[in-house]
């Protein structure tokens, strides 16, 4: 399996994924700063030049969603998903999908001092129903599911931990708490080594 990563992009949250998983992989890192033959590699695989990306066989993913959720369920043992009769898979997906179709496309725009002219058919909505929701979402203990730490927890929150290192979120006292569980895991700290290194 390769993973064309970057350790200073959005491909640590798959890098803590594979990590968690404690399964073999191929690092590819690119700098995305300049042509490489890698990443030229990364241009033809995935059209959109971005990391991260994985190969496996001839399965090509990208999007940090969907990479964890391929990974979920090609190492159901692991349990980093909750299995298709549990009664929290419905909750699982909606953590798997608001992040990237509805809460990061928010705050970007937020962050760069715009709003959508119409919150209403943007996919989005606005900046305070983002907020709103961040905040239902975010568990008042353990993790996104409950007891069980999952792939939910990666994509979810690893977006608010990115939310609360750049301070762009007037993060709440309880959305802190759980950024914070997460920074103490292992495999948190193994793929964000070269952030924490600064
Ligand atoms: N929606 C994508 C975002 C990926 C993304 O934007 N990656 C950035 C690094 S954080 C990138 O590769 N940028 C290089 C470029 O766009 O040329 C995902 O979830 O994977």
């Amino acid at each position: 399996m390769k993973h064309y990563y970057n350790p200073m992009s959005r491909a640590a949250l798959t890098d803590w994924m594979l990590k968690e998983l404690d399964i073999k992989y191929e690092q590819i890192s690119i700098d995305l700063t300049r042509v490489t033959p890698e990443l030229i590699a990364l241009r033809e695989i995935n059209p959109m030049g971005k990391v991260p990306a994985l190969v496996d066989d001839t399965n090509v993913i990208t999007e940090v969603a969907a990479i964890c959720a391929y990974l979920a369920d090609k190492y159901p043992e692991k349990k980093l998903a909750p299995d298709m009769q549990s009664s929290v898979r419905g909750i699982y997906y909606r953590y798997m999908f608001v992040t990237g179709n509805t809460l990061e496309p928010a705050l970007t725009l937020a962050v760069s001092g715009f709003e959508h002219p119409n919150p209403a058919t943007a996919g989005w909505g606005d900046t305070s129903r983002v907020i709103s929701t961040i905040e239902s979402m975010t568990p008042e203990a353990a993790w996104a599911l409950g007891e069980r730490f999952s792939a939910a927890d990666i994509v979810f929150g690893g977006l608010l931990d990115s939310l609360v290192r750049f301070g762009t979120l007037d993060a709440s006292a309880k959305v802190i708490a759980y950024v914070e569980r997460l920074r103490k895991r292992q495999a948190y700290k193994e793929a964000h080594r070269a952030l924490l290194d600064l």
